[in-house]
């Protein structure tokens, strides 16, 4: 992965972004997608990165698996940020400048939000411009004399804040979900270093993870009987056919998911059910029958292994808090 080396596309207050429909950063996103799927699959094993699962069609399909019977981690984290946000809050203290990887819905973030004591500035980094907007707007009406600065781009490039620092208090920066997982553990090592610098010198993390359990009911979170994951996963041939204007049809295609042990990882697959020859512009593509496509690994880590992760990250771990079960972990720590 590309690691904080391009610029950032784009960054303003809310209403300049909200009023900014029309932007080049659209057609630079829309590159960006063309040349890392042809990137990607001119690898051996071919893969796509899971980020691009994001337009707005992806992020709907993903807002509905967070909903699924089987897909524990949105729901359980939820229920720790209820129980343990007043400590939380208190952790992290007054006046408080929160980052975001990531927006969602914005539901986590309006509960964090909602318990601190007054916080700052709001500043949500995401990939997904319509989520970005929705998130945005929802959290402007909910608290009116917040200072939100969306920011429009790929957090796993480099990042520069906007200048809303002066007289705040603790850079916390908040990373729930289990996104982390998306990392191969090197490259979450650097990532974490990276973002403790962008929040330096008064920064600190409040990350979210998912724990190694029973491989049953880890499959069954990336298997749902509704098809909705497998949807998801099919959704990135539906984009590269719209994107590239290419023949590629998710019929011939089947969604595949399962725990690596070895690796703690649940691996997500596309597996090409016929032989086929793509042209991807003026690119040959070709595709075995059975052939795997790599669009999705997601790290599941015990508390040690995470603990570790964050020591080496260059944090140190002041709490952490899980759900009855054990299912999920949230950790708050200080950057050093
Ligand atoms: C958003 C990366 C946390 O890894 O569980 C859900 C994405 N993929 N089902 C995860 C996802 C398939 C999700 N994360």
């Amino acid at each position: 992965m590309d690691l904080w080396n391009a610029k950032v596309r784009f960054h303003s207050s809310i209403f300049n972004h909200l009023i900014n429909t029309i932007n080049p950063a659209i057609d630079t996103a829309a590159a960006d997608f063309k040349r890392e799927v042809l990137e990607g699959l001119s690898q051996s094993p071919k893969r796509i990165p899971s980020k691009l699962f994001y337009d707005e069609r992806g992020s709907r399909l993903f807002e509905a698996i967070t909903r699924l019977e089987e897909y524990y981690p949105t729901r359980t984290e939820i229920s720790i940020l209820r129980e343990h946000l007043p400590e939380m809050a208190a952790l992290i203290g007054p006046n408080a400048l929160v980052i975001e990887f990531g927006t969602g819905a914005g539901v986590k973030t309006q509960m964090l939000l909602g318990a601190l004591d007054a916080p700052r500035a709001y500043i949500p980094i995401d990939i997904a411009r319509e989520q970005l907007d929705h998130a945005s707007r929802e959290l402007a009406k909910e608290f009116p004399s917040l200072d939100i600065h969306p920011l429009w781009t790929d957090y796993t490039d480099s990042l520069t804040l906007p200048a809303v620092r002066d007289g705040a208090g603790q850079h916390v920066i908040f990373f729930p979900g289990s996104t982390i997982g998306n990392f191969e553990p090197s490259e979450a090592i650097t990532f974490l270093r990276n973002a403790a610098s962008l929040a330096a010198p008064r920064g600190s993390l409040l990350i979210g993870f998912d724990r190694v359990k029973d491989s049953r009911v880890l499959e069954a979170a990336y298997n749902d009987k509704l098809g909705i994951t497998a949807q998801f996963n099919l959704h990135l041939i539906e984009r590269i056919a719209e994107e590239f204007g290419a023949p590629i049809s998710t019929e011939d295609f089947d969604h595949f998911a399962f725990f690596n042990s070895e690796e703690s990882r649940i691996e997500m697959h596309l597996v090409s059910r016929v032989e086929q020859a793509l042209t991807l512009d003026g690119e040959e593509i070709h595709l075995d029958a059975g052939e795997h496509i790599i669009t999705e690994y997601s790290h599941k880590y015990s508390s040690p292994a995470f603990q570790e992760l964050l020591g080496s990250s260059g944090y140190v771990v002041k709490q952490r808090w899980t759900d009855s079960k054990g299912y999920f972990e949230v950790c708050y720590s200080i950057a050093k």
